[in-house]
């Protein structure tokens, strides 16, 4: 996982928009911001496994599936996937993704600047996005990510994307509230 500020800069949205000269990102930072990140590495004896049992039980996570983001995993749905998830949304329910393969970014707002700041997933990687928080993803340059989706109860994936009516939307209103 590196995180950073995203430079704004137009241009293929799958680019790093890395700039040097702003501000590091740190895992607190983004802690305290709602986003948690754990580093579980895949290994051949499937201690994986356990582990991510053992902070979905900690965490309620009852359910789980594996999405393949790829032109061979999405197959007709790719170009239009790959647009929804770059648009600007929020959930009411926390986002959570383990990466076992591949890699992407997370494009996530701080809450009091309403800056964009993007964290790169990688193998191995668990990311827990705060219900109310907007975000969008996108692949790198790799063009592939294979994740594991946990939920809670019904995966409610529905994204809202961001307008007047998410900004008083009450998971919004909440996390803000909570974080900002
Ligand atoms: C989402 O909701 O944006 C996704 O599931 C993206 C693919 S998972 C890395
Ligand atoms: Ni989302």
């Amino acid at each position: 996982m590196k995180a950073y500020y995203f430079d704004n800069v137009e241009g293929d949205q799958r680019l790093p928009h890395f700039d040097s000269a702003l501000p590091p990102v740190s895992q607190s930072d983004l802690a305290k911001y709602g986003v948690l990140y754990w580093h579980i590495p895949i290994d051949q004896d499937g201690n994986w496994e356990q582990a991510i049992d053992q902070i979905a039980a900690e965490r309620s996570y009852k359910n789980r599936d594996i999405i393949n983001v790829s032109k061979t995993g999405l197959g007709d749905l790719y170009e239009s996937k790959i647009k929804s998830f770059f648009e600007e949304h929020m959930h009411e329910d926390e986002e959570i993704r383990y990466i076992l393969d591949g890699a992407g970014f997370f494009d996530v707002r701080s809450p009091q600047k309403d800056e964009w700041i993007r964290v790169h997933v990688d193998q191995g990687d668990l990311l827990v996005l705060p219900a109310g928080i907007y975000h969008r993803f996108t692949l790198d340059e790799g063009d592939y990510i294979k994740a594991m989706r946990l939920f809670k109860d019904e995966p409610k994936w529905t994204p809202y994307n961001r307008s007047a009516d998410t900004d008083a939307n009450q998971h919004r209103v909440t996390y803000l509230q909570t974080f900002a």
